[in-house]
């Protein structure tokens, strides 16, 4: 029988033919949700019970919102046959179904608020007892602390309500419900609903019950919420606390001395909070049921003549922007982890996070008060996706979505605003503009109108206390920062930061210290936020770190998911050095006259008593000497020139004077002598290389031998130094192309990662025109072209031999137009793959390009070859050693004039190029040696500006030589 309808016979009217939406239509409704209780503060603990019911619980996935009953929910309902699921987490990382990644587009079609019927939907049921003792009295409340994206709720068979919302606290009242023998938990949750259109972040859709889920004891007389108001008077010292609460009760802080009746204010003098002295009270609110912990920090923030001001002084953000982020576990943290960020960023000289875009699990707030960091808290909303069609049907200018806006708003809000680290809100991110953003900046202000409110998506800045952009070039932000940028009457007025700057994606960011020069040139410019904290890469065995695209997601954004400042597993890539370098708190600039190194405290609001200086004098790169440094106690942005010893008498040898701040006393983030800030300068220059090669070149049995070398008489090629066998040895101009000199299809300027494959770049061919062995030099000449172009460059190698040592001079003449800078120019050749160690005297210990190299520092430096290689999640150039004098490798010693940049690897720049994850890279029988004279800058233009001009890598007349001796050691 067949259950086809023709068209012309319309089946009967009947329960069946109903709209299937209609049956969960709770899934696709534009309201926040029912029967959930109004959001309040979030804290740790109180005296009130609790029971944590994370843990293991029992899952069943199903492929539509309706594919089954609710029977699950009833008490006794047998789920033995069920999978097991670790809550919290999320079920496409635990072998339900696979993650999705997708920057601004939406995975289903747009539609809103409707979502597809393939709409997974995970069943989740947990069994629990109460605890022994749990009272009697009062009421319970159970709280999920994040779910995405739309969850239903049972307890006991009694449906609880519905709520969105993922990344926000929803709480239900059950104390009536509550069982003292077992109790059955059960919720339903669906990947897609209509909140997914108001959770368009550019992250993995990560569908389950990704935070904690808690019951909390709520006693007769206890507190439902409270507010701590806590400022700072900087003319007077004082602090004025009051806390809020619907319930009376008293409060005190014992190390004030205070205690007060809440609603009632006290004035007294505090030692304020601030990211860099984060000094927090402890104090408790009692009221008849509870005793809720109280841990306060004094603080005001204002814009003031223009400038964000945080307790009468102006900061300045060197923050990044912190999504959620563990390999394994997605957007479920545990608090190790959420520690182990907030570490990390103090130790990097981190003041500030943007918590894009979503507000994070409410413990990593309490780590943000007590460590020390400026915390931008956004809302849980972004609707980037709209942009594909105009922004036409965008919720945030809809009505009808509005009270899911002012709902995010409030829970936001609500949870996190007793948290003095929080000193500004942000309405979301990428949202376009609309009147449910005002409505949600208007609910804020009358809320709290003691931070400043943040929102990038409108220019006019109508509903907002700052001007805030991402991704504006050097040449922009200058101009923002002479106040040349027009813009409206109340934008002008506004301080500046940039909420998002210095794409982190693979090699790079470049640029960040040209971005901190404007900063601390121009106040208006209160610095910004590193595009982002952590590469979202998914632990995989097959790929190393899967990103978009490993999943078969037939929409995805590829490794644009990988552009963090730390690898999925937390290891900082060059990125964080180089910011760290970049943001330190103590600038040390030497070069003065009369041996003195000037000291400026950059920091906003302490001195320098924390820190300890040494000064250490390098030889040639070995440090001869060392002491320390006396430095006076400098105020905020105060300088000193401070006197340096009488240089040791060294002589024939460059020398540096090295001067470092460290930390002169254990810190809770870091240990005492932990390196906070750093100066070099040189004092006497590095000798020119003594060289004068007199040996004759001589020809016979198809060799040419020149000192310690041997070459291939007929292609003029280098065979062997000494022991030392060398492959394939010629000029080199590819790199495998960076994220950054991919660059990102919106953006505008060259992208020089395309322009050079279009020229044929990684292509080059090397036509042999002649082979002279006569005099005192064996001189090769070539062209090095790519097939199709009449561009190339005639490049001529001369070798000499002193005998003991070998020197190749290479001279590089570009022939036709070059209208494209290139990607590096030098040579390369291969060692026999027993190379392993490396010693080099230049700049280290990491990875550096021209627009990247501030946190190189010159000294001598070991590694190995493999340790050289910076582990990308998509491989790419790396691994670069800047103003390298000489480097040790194999068995020979290479000395350049001038400095080079050394890169060594056990596979080819080809071999990198075509590799997309880790796992594609296998060590082949070279260890394959660049010695460039120069590289081309990095940039941020996978999302950003491209590198500036002056770190172009130009082609025009060049000449560079390298001098090889045979050191015998491996
Ligand atoms: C900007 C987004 O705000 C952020 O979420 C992320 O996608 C970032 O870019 C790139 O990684 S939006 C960008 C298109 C300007």
């Amino acid at each position: 029988m067949s259950h086809h309808t023709s068209p012309s016979s319309p089946a009967p009217p009947s329960a069946a033919s109903a709209p299937r939406w209609a049956v969960v239509g709770y899934v696709e409704d534009v309201g926040p949700g029912r029967g959930c209780l109004p959001p309040r503060t979030w804290y740790a603990a109180s005296d009130a019970a609790s029971l944590c019911l994370n843990g293991r619980w029992r899952f069943r996935l199903s492929p539509t919102a309706d594919a089954r009953d609710d029977s699950f929910a009833e008490p006794g309902y047998d789920a033995g046959d069920w999978d097991e699921i670790a809550v919290p987490g999320h079920w496409v990382l635990q072998g339900h179904g696979a993650p999705i990644y997708t920057n601004q587009r939406y995975p289903f079609p747009v539609d809103p608020p409707r979502v597809p019927t393939e709409n997974p939907t995970g069943d989740h049921l947990r069994l629990f007892d109460l605890p022994q003792g749990w009272p009697r009295d009062g009421g319970a409340v159970l709280c999920f602390d994040g779910v995405e994206s739309c969850a239903r709720v049972w307890l006991n068979g009694t449906e609880l309500g519905d709520f969105k919302g993922s990344r926000l606290p929803h709480e239900f009242a059950v104390g009536q419900l509550l069982r003292p023998g077992g109790n059955v938990l059960a919720v339903r949750v669906h990947q897609w609903s209509a909140g997914s259109y108001l959770e368009d972040q550019d992250q993995w859709w990560l569908p389950g019950i990704f935070r904690d889920v808690t019951l909390l004891h709520r006693p007769a007389g206890a507190v439902r919420d409270h507010f701590v108001h806590a400022s700072y008077d900087h003319r007077s010292g004082e602090g004025t606390l009051r806390v809020d609460s619907d319930v009376d009760g008293r409060v005190t802080v014992p190390a004030l001395g205070i205690d007060i009746a809440t609603g009632e204010p006290v004035s007294v003098p505090v030692e304020p909070w601030s990211a860099e002295i984060p000094r927090l009270y402890d104090g408790v609110l009692a009221t008849e049921g509870e005793r809720v912990p109280l841990r306060i920090g004094f603080r005001t923030v204002a814009v003031t003549d223009g400038l964000i001001e945080v307790n009468g002084r102006p900061v300045l953000f060197k923050g990044v922007n912190r999504h959620e982020w563990h390999p394994g576990t997605g957007r479920a943290l545990d608090p190790e982890t959420m520690r182990e960020d907030v570490l990390l960023m103090k130790r990097h000289n981190i003041n500030a996070v943007r918590t894009s875009h979503y507000p994070p699990h409410p413990a990593f707030l309490d780590l943000c008060d007590a460590y020390g960091l400026w915390v931008i808290d956004e809302c849980d909303l972004e609707t980037h996706g709209f942009t594909e069609q105009s922004w036409r049907g965008n919720p945030v200018d809809d009505d009808r979505w509005t009270p899911a806006l002012l709902d995010r708003a409030a829970r936001m809000v609500e949870r996190d605003k007793n948290h003095p680290s929080v000193v500004v809100w942000s309405l979301g991110n990428e949202a376009g503009t609309g009147r449910g953003l005002t409505a949600m900046a208007e609910w804020i202000r009358g809320r709290d109108g003691s931070r400043l409110l943040h929102y990038e998506g409108d220019r006019s800045c109508r509903d907002t206390d700052l001007y805030s952009r991402m991704y504006a070039d050097h040449e922009e932000v200058e101009r923002i920062g002479r106040r040349l940028d027009g813009g409206g009457h109340k934008r002008r007025e506004l301080p500046f930061l940039l909420c998002e700057y210095g794409h982190a994606m693979g090699n790079g960011p470049g640029g960040l210290a040209d971005y901190q020069r404007l900063f601390t040139a121009y106040e208006r410019l209160q610095g910004g936020f590193v595009w982002e904290w952590i590469d979202h890469g998914i632990t995989d065995d097959r790929h190393g770190f899967a990103y978009g695209g490993d999943f078969g997601e037939e929409l995805h954004d590829g490794n644009f998911v990988c552009d963090g400042l730390l690898f999925p597993d937390r290891e900082p890539s060059p990125g964080l050095i180089e910011y760290k370098k970049v943001i330190e708190p103590v600038r040390i600039e030497g070069g003065g006259r009369g041996g003195t190194v000037r000291i400026h405290n950059a920091h906003d609001v302490a001195d320098l008593s924390a820190l300890a200086f040494e000064w250490s004098f390098q030889a040639d790169g070995a440090t001869v000497a060392r002491g320390a440094l006396p430095v006076p106690q400098l105020a905020p942005g105060e300088s000193a020139d401070v006197k340096l010893p009488e240089p040791p008498g060294v002589q024939g040898a460059e020398t540096h004077w090295t001067v470092r701040a460290v930390l002169a006393s254990d810190t809770p983030w870091a240990r005492r002598g932990h390196e906070v800030a750093w100066g070099q300068f040189p004092v006497a220059q590095r000798p020119r290389l003594g060289f004068a090669g007199d040996r004759v070149p001589r020809v016979g049995h198809g060799r040419i031998t020149l000192g310690p070398a041997s070459f291939d008489a007929r292609t003029g090629e280098p065979r062997s130094i000494g022991p030392v066998d060398l492959t394939g040895l010629r000029l080199d101009v590819w790199r495998a192309p960076t994220d950054n000199d991919e660059g990102a299809s919106w953006q505008g300027g060259p992208r020089h990662g395309l322009l050079w494959r279009a020229l044929g770049l990684h292509r080059m061919r090397h036509r042999l025109d002649a082979v002279e062995a006569g005099g005192d030099a064996l001189t090769v000449r070539t062209r090095v072209a790519p097939a199709a172009r009449e561009v190339g460059l005639a490049t001529v190698y001369r070798w000499t031999s002193d005998g003991e040592r070998l020197k190749l001079t290479v001279t590089v003449t570009p022939e036709g137009e070059w209208t494209v800078p290139l990607p590096r120019l030098g040579v390369r050749f291969g060692l026999p793959g027993s190379a392993d160690r490396v010693r080099w005297y230049g700049g280290g210990p990491g990875e550096a390009y021209p627009d990247t190299k501030s946190a190189s520092r010159i000294g001598r430096w070991e590694s190995t070859v493999d340790a050289l290689h910076t582990p990308y999640v998509r491989p790419q150039e790396n691994g670069a050693r800047a103003d390298v004098r000489w480097a040790e490798i194999g068995g020979l010693r290479i000395e350049g004039e001038p400095e080079f940049w050394f890169t060594a690897r056990r596979w080819t720049s080809e071999e990198l190029d075509a590799a997309d994850h880790r796992t594609d890279l296998t060590p082949g029988d070279r260890v394959w040696v660049n010695l460039d004279h120069g590289q081309h800058g990095i940039g941020s233009q996978s999302c950003g500006p491209g590198p500036l001009p002056r770190y172009f890598l130009r082609a025009e007349p060049t000449e560079f030589a390298f001098v090889f001796t045979v050191t015998g050691a491996r």
